[in-house]
């Protein structure tokens, strides 16, 4: 059963005014979609490729999918690992399970056996739910392999028809549409989902997002980026990650009453023409791809007149790309400066030139609360540099049973060390300048340091190693893994590269470039000196 003990609640002054503000409205996200459906139910709600959906289909997909998930035993407060790529089905998997209570722990396409595994374990996942055929990787393998890891999972169900199945332990998602079961049994102020962290530690951490707090970090981002019926949002980062699942997002687009464009190709040559088929006004993008798009725009054989809006974050912005943008591409920029455990910042759509090319945007909610701290956790003077620490409405008090992490990435007063370091303007502007998590920021795609390290020490060639950023300036950061072999030991590069892709690691999380050195830096700690490493090598 869902209870308390499954995040971490605000205290009960904070809780009772969000309520009386409005913010949280006592309904799940399932009545937001359910009251968009009775208004736009003819409306076109998703276009998936050659199919498109209406509110009224959608909604029919969901209640069917929900007796599907109930007639496979599987029951409110159970947890599952959903793991899809951008596809029509991503959303009714998610609202049906939403609907019955059930929480589904969003894993991205890009996640392997060691992240899925470790999810499956840790939210004693009962079922894990994945793609099929043509998604442009064996999902079915991969759910072999972690079936092999854990031993809570009692379901596996495939986005394919019942003959493609490659084990008779699989469920077709296909057979799971079954008499439509409308009812709902989740309730507002419990936990919904779980959002990823980007991590900073050797495992992931699960971050519980609770119905009303999620609700209203959408409808605030909706007023905001002023999001309604006639906005056609391309999804092109991956569904399931914050960004453009609620800021605002497709939820927003839902929320909202318009139409959400998928792909599973963000780059210029398919995303250009979907922009021209579907009239798309909105997408949300990460820096790389947002230089990809600028750098492809001026030559394009498509009409992006309709475009009038895209939302860059995940990364920091160059200046010079940000005052390049809107010219390249005919459109507005918003910086987005937000994160999974819940804050999220927008430069506003009437914001001064200078503000949207020069800023990451303010909080959503004037009940945001930022403190920029130093070192010993002192209010910096205004306009210094110091570490952000945040909570608010929609901000996570607690990451799901990591008791001893939510010591030390929280504090006092239950605020979120978001491990950015950030000054504030004098009209309240956050400027991102550095990060104190011990985390790679590869173009948008977090790496936990540590869990790379952890894994490259299981070789048995690896005495000590270090990961570390250095600048690029396509994907802004990228990864190199510093390394003191075990004397005599034969490894090279490529080897440790297979190594830890046989080891389960996501390709992402593989480091760009591997060094070999006959020592690590150590501070006077005896910490792995990472500052002095990456001065060492800023210049690859
Ligand atoms: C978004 O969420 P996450 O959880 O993948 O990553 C959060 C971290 C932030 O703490 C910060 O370090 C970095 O990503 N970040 C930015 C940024 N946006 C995110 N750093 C500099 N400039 C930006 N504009 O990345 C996320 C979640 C919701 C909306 C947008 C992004």
């Amino acid at each position: 059963m869902a209870s308390n003990s499954d995040f971490t609640p605000w205290p009960a002054a904070l809780a009772e005014q969000y309520r009386s503000l409005g913010y949280w409205q006592d309904q799940t996200l399932f009545d937001h979609l359910q009251q968009a459906v009775s208004q736009f139910d003819s409306a076109t709600a998703i276009i998936c490729g050659e199919r498109q959906f209406s509110y009224q289909q959608m909604a029919e997909r969901i209640s069917q999918l929900a007796a599907g998930f109930v007639s496979l035993g599987l029951t409110k407060g159970d947890n599952v690992v959903l793991q899809m790529t951008n596809v029509a089905e991503f959303y009714f998997c998610y609202f049906a399970l939403l609907q019955k209570g059930i929480r589904p722990v969003l894993a991205l396409p890009a996640h392997r056996l060691s992240d899925i595994a470790y999810f499956c374990q840790h939210a004693k996942a009962k079922a894990y739910i994945i793609d099929g055929e043509q998604s442009g990787f064996d999902y079915q393998a991969l759910a072999k392999q972690v079936l092999a890891q854990t031993n809570t999972l009692q379901h596996l169900v495939v986005r394919c028809a019942r003959e493609h199945l490659q084990d008779a332990r699989f469920t077709a998602l296909a057979d799971l549409y079954q008499q439509p079961d409308t009812q709902q049994t989740a309730t507002a102020a419990e936990l919904a989902f779980f959002q990823l962290s980007g991590g900073t530690t050797g495992t992931p951490k699960l971050i519980p997002r609770t119905h009303n707090d999620y609700a209203y970090s959408v409808i605030g981002s909706n007023e905001i980026c002023e999001f309604n019926q006639h906005t056609c949002y391309l999804c092109a980062l991956p569904a399931a990650h914050n960004f453009p699942l609620s800021s605002p997002g497709a939820l927003g687009v839902f929320f909202a009453g318009g139409t959400v464009v998928l792909t599973q190709d963000p780059t210029p040559k398919s995303a250009f023409k979907l922009i021209e088929a579907h009239q798309v006004t909105v997408s949300g993008l990460v820096p790389p791809l947002a230089l990809l798009w600028m750098e492809h725009a001026p030559s394009t054989q498509h009409d992006l007149s309709s475009l009038t809006l895209l939302q860059v974050g995940g990364a920091k912005l160059s200046e010079t790309a940000a005052k390049a943008l809107p010219t390249k591409l005919g459109c507005q920029l918003q910086q987005v400066f937000g994160m999974a455990e819940g804050l999220v910042n927008y430069t506003r759509l009437d914001d001064p030139i200078e503000v949207i090319i020069a800023t990451q945007g303010r909080p959503i909610s004037t009940h945001d609360q930022v403190k920029v701290v130093d070192e010993d956790g002192h209010p910096v003077a205004e306009g210094e540099e110091g570490f952000l620490l945040t909570q608010g409405p929609y901000t996570i008090r607690g990451y799901f049973q990591a008791p001893e992490h939510n010591q030390r990435a929280f504090d006092q007063q239950g605020f979120y060390r978001t491990g950015d370091i950030v000054k504030l303007t004098t009209d309240g502007n956050i400027i991102v300048t550095g990060r104190d998590k011990d985390q790679i920021n590869r173009g948008g795609e977090k790496i936990a340091a540590e869990e790379v390290e952890n894994q490259l020490l299981r070789h048995e060639g690896v005495h000590d190693a270090a990961l570390i950023a250095i600048p690029d300036s396509y994907l802004g950061e990228r990864s190199c893994a510093v390394i003191v072999k075990l004397a005599g030991a034969e490894v090279n590069p490529i080897k440790l590269k297979y190594f830890l892709r046989d080891s389960g690691l996501a390709d992402y999380k593989i480091p760009d470039l591997i060094k070999f050195v006959d020592a690590l830096p150590k501070t006077s700690v005896g910490k792995i000196n990472k500052k002095l490493l990456r001065e060492e090598y800023a210049q690859l």
